[in-house]
């Protein structure tokens, strides 16, 4: 049985920017999670039909920041030389940022949303503009056979019947294949509190603990998992065989010192959760009390990131267009729209980060230290970042004693 932790609200669609003409029609639910009692799996009470969320009109491009494009080339070549597959399948192709490191000839992908799917298909990879489910991998063990390789970033915990999708990994996976996915650690979010990596297309977030439990219901297991800090806030990257394929070696170790930290933080029971609920609404109070405080200062605030974690902070903390003036955003698809729900303006970067600016919400708080340096000049004119993780904070122009300044008091 699923138990509710915490209530997000009533919640809009994280990546459906929309046009004035659409916001009257525009489709709302309510974001709740819970914790399974038997599998241990964060998921949500309540979820969102998949094809209203990916679809023609998605517009999250994974090559779409200079972090992801060289995280995707350093993955890829370090899978080839891990394991030099064959043949390579990816499940959430996206806009191609990783399979374009394999060999057309031997690589397939499955991507619903059709304006990707098209991108990659152009680009000479066979891609099934298609749901990850059994029908989809049996069809592409008609057509191409099995897989030595199986890759997804970011999509694992996007589908809703994951015991399903598993299992239609391992009708597909070769006797010695290898199954790579990445998908944010709840471990992560859970001690930064970064509770907007909770919103509809995150129908589950994983520990490795639950994924442990739900594999073994497949013959499937996990044989080793990287855990990667820097990416969407701390993404863990598992590495999972064929019970019985013995030219892959378990790494023990590093399996379980994980699920003895999270055992160590009481992830498993509902005590954590409820804790973690606590902190996620106080966090909620704070923002919106800083934000207001500020405003009242008369101080030009904007956001940085159209992400669909900020969708989750301005619906849930009411952070609307009476705090934020605009979103700054690099991707066209979403400029000239407003965001889901809040309705705030989006606008490019070129446009709005303008000298006036003088707080900025780190929408996009996962490139914190890509963004504070590249936006230094911001921080010198006395501008400063707003952000909640792991705690509401602002952030301002670092300072420090140079080396050497207190030489004569130390010595
Ligand atoms: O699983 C998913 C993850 C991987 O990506 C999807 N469900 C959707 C998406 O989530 P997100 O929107 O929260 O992802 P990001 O990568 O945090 O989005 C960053 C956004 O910020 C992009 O729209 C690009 C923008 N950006 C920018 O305008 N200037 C980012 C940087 C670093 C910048 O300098």
């Amino acid at each position: 049985m699923k138990k509710e932790f915490i209530d997000l609200g009533r919640q809009p669609i994280a990546n459906r920017f929309l046009n004035e003409d659409e916001l009257e029609n525009e489709f709302f639910y309510n974001l709740k999670m819970g914790l399974d009692e038997e599998t241990l799996l964060v998921s949500q009470m309540e979820t969102v039909e998949a094809s209203d969320m990916f679809n023609e009109n998605y517009v999250y491009h994974s090559s779409g920041t200079e972090t992801m494009r060289n995280h995707f080339d350093s993955t890829a070549e370090r899978l080839n030389l891990l394991f030099s597959p064959d043949r390579v399948l990816e499940i959430g192709s996206n806009d191609g940022v990783f399979i374009k490191h394999f060999n057309k000839d031997a690589t397939v992908a499955v991507e619903p949303c059709s304006n990707f799917a098209k991108i990659t298909n152009e680009m000479g990879y066979q891609t099934y503009d298609e749901f990850w489910n059994y029908d989809t991998s049996d069809k592409i063990l008609k057509e191409h056979g099995k897989q030595d390789l199986i890759y997804a970033a970011n999509c694992m915990c996007h589908i809703h019947d994951i015991e399903q999708a598993f299992l239609s990994v391992e009708n597909l996976l070769s006797d010695n294949g290898v199954f790579v996915f990445e998908d944010p650690s709840l471990m992560s979010a859970y001690l930064r509190n970064s509770y907007d990596q909770f919103y509809d297309e995150h129908v589950h977030l994983f520990t490795v603990t639950a994924l442990n439990n739900i594999f073994k219901k497949t013959n499937l297991e996990i044989c080793g998992v990287d855990q990667i800090n820097h990416i969407h806030g701390g993404t863990n990257r598992v590495f999972v065989k064929l019970k019985n394929n013995s030219k892959i070696t378990k790494d023990e170790e590093n399996i379980n010192t994980i699920l003895a930290d999270e055992e160590l933080l009481d992830l498993d029971k509902m005590a954590a959760y409820e804790y973690w609920a606590e902190n996620i609404q106080n966090s909620k109070m704070f923002l919106h009390d800083m934000m207001s405080a500020l405003k009242n200062k008369d101080l030009k605030l904007i956001s940085y990131g159209a992400t669909s974690k900020s969708t989750t902070i301005f619906n849930y903390c009411n952070i609307g267009t009476d705090l934020i003036d605009y979103i700054v955003d690099t991707t066209p698809a979403k400029q000239g729209k407003l965001s889901p729900g809040m309705h705030i303006p989006v606008v490019s970067y070129e446009k709005g980060w303008t000298e006036d600016v003088r707080g900025a919400f780190l929408g996009a708080w996962n490139y914190s230290d890509f963004i504070t340096e590249k936006e230094k000049a911001f921080l010198d004119r006395g501008g400063f970042f707003i952000t909640h993780v792991p705690e509401v904070d602002i952030i301002t122009k670092p300072t420090c004693v140079p080396c050497g300044a207190n030489k004569d008091t130390q010595e």
